[in-house]
């Protein structure tokens, strides 16, 4: 079954959309002179087996009313910043912003995971031109955006990648080691950001 319908191709129209939104609000700290918010942005529309598995591991029903509205992650995009600082700085950027609401955040920076992950993660609702599943135009949709630093995402991405290896002979040292690299990663962000703060006071001087 296709879980999104009809919706997929507004999906994608709304993928662009807000791409192009944030990379605004990019230009925009640039040209008031601000260091840029983020490094660089990733997107995705979930895969249709992803949101179906979802959906039953939630207990919805599999259709497209709770692929669109009880999940809120059909369309996610990641802001990986540089510093751990840019994430305030976006998080405020996405709450001044008038095309879109923030109606939920989880905060797994000052509270990490217990296997290590770390992320700052917002659900924004979103008015667009687009016809949404209630039948409403302009519709809803929602979107998750992760905002997460270099090293956050990387160990994330590592930490992804070892879930689907299925063969491991030691998987309780595998996660021990992944949540040491976590601390010293997030260690690393605390120590660049000082970088930063010794490199921002001696230009000022
Ligand atoms: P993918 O590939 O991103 O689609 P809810 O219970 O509905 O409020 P939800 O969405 O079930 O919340 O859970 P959560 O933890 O808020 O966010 C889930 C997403 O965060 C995951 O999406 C991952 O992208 C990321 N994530 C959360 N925990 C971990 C983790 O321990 N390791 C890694 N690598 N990523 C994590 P999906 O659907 O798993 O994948």
């Amino acid at each position: 079954m296709d879980i999104y319908g009809h919706y997929h191709h507004s999906l994608i129209q709304i993928q662009k959309l807000m791409m192009d939104r944030l990379e605004s609000l990019n230009q925009q700290a640039r040209d008031a002179g601000h260091a840029k918010l983020y490094e660089h942005l990733a997107s995705r529309i979930k895969s249709n087996d992803s949101m179906i598995e979802k959906c039953q591991r939630k207990g919805y029903p599999v259709n497209t009313e709770s692929a669109l509205r009880r999940c809120h992650d059909a369309i996610g995009f990641r802001i990986i910043c540089n510093f751990i600082d840019d994430i305030p700085r976006n998080l405020q950027a996405l709450k001044n912003a008038d095309w879109c609401t923030i109606v939920k955040e989880k905060d797994y920076i000052t509270h990490a995971k217990p296997n290590g992950y770390r992320s700052y993660h917002v659900i924004l609702d979103l008015t667009t031109p687009y016809e949404d599943v209630a039948g409403h135009t302009p519709g809803h949709y929602y979107v998750e955006i992760q905002l997460r630093t270099i090293a956050m995402d990387s160990w994330a991405s590592l930490e992804h990648e070892m879930k689907y290896k299925h063969n491991i002979k030691d998987p309780e040292r595998i996660g021990r080691e992944l949540k040491k690299c976590a601390n010293q990663l997030a260690s690393c962000d605390i120590q660049m950001q000082t970088i930063r703060q010794l490199i921002h006071e001696n230009d000022k001087e």
